[in-house]
């Protein structure tokens, strides 16, 4: 017995990098994940998957994070040639029976003010609010710095 639980604490440890998903409700919270921040950055972005099984919208309205002084939820899209991001203040809808994503480029969740570096490997937690289904806390997986996906999605290239 002792045994198999050794081993199952090895399989545990052997794959860091890989996030449980988070249910709520008709909610689930998907992988996520962000970058290493410079050791100077005040800000980093962390990206997830939200998919809504439920019959009727939701909509991710604010977040918190005991790393950062305030999380805020933005969006990136092209402007004259520069890719520039602001925040979403009305928040993010997650369709019903839809999904939305934050991914590098596009949707994120900023931590903003942050009270040390982000380091590869490590987990910072957030606490995700939604219009109808409450708040969910995550923990947001470090990668690498220049990561574009999740470890483990990327094919191990960076
Ligand atoms: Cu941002």
């Amino acid at each position: 017995m002792t045994y198999r639980i050794a081993l199952a604490l090895v399989a545990t440890l052997a794959t860091p990098a890989l996030a449980q998903d988070v249910r709520k409700g008709s909610l689930t919270i998907s992988q996520p994940w962000s970058r290493a921040t410079s050791p100077r950055a005040t800000v980093g972005a962390g990206f997830l998957t939200i998919r809504n099984a439920g019959a009727r919208g939701d909509r991710l309205i604010s977040a918190t994070s005991p790393r950062a002084e305030r999380v805020e939820i933005h969006t990136m899209s092209m402007d004259g040639g520069v890719m520039r991001m602001r925040q979403l203040v009305d928040g993010l809808a997650v369709p019903a029976g839809g999904t939305a994503t934050l991914a590098p480029s596009g949707n994120h969740i900023m931590l903003i003010g942050l009270k040390s570096p982000l380091k590869a490997g490590e987990r910072v937690p957030a606490t995700l609010r939604f219009a109808r289904g409450g708040t969910v806390t995550v923990q947001f997986v470090i990668g690498g710095a220049g990561d574009a996906a999740p470890a483990g999605q990327n094919g191990g290239h960076k």
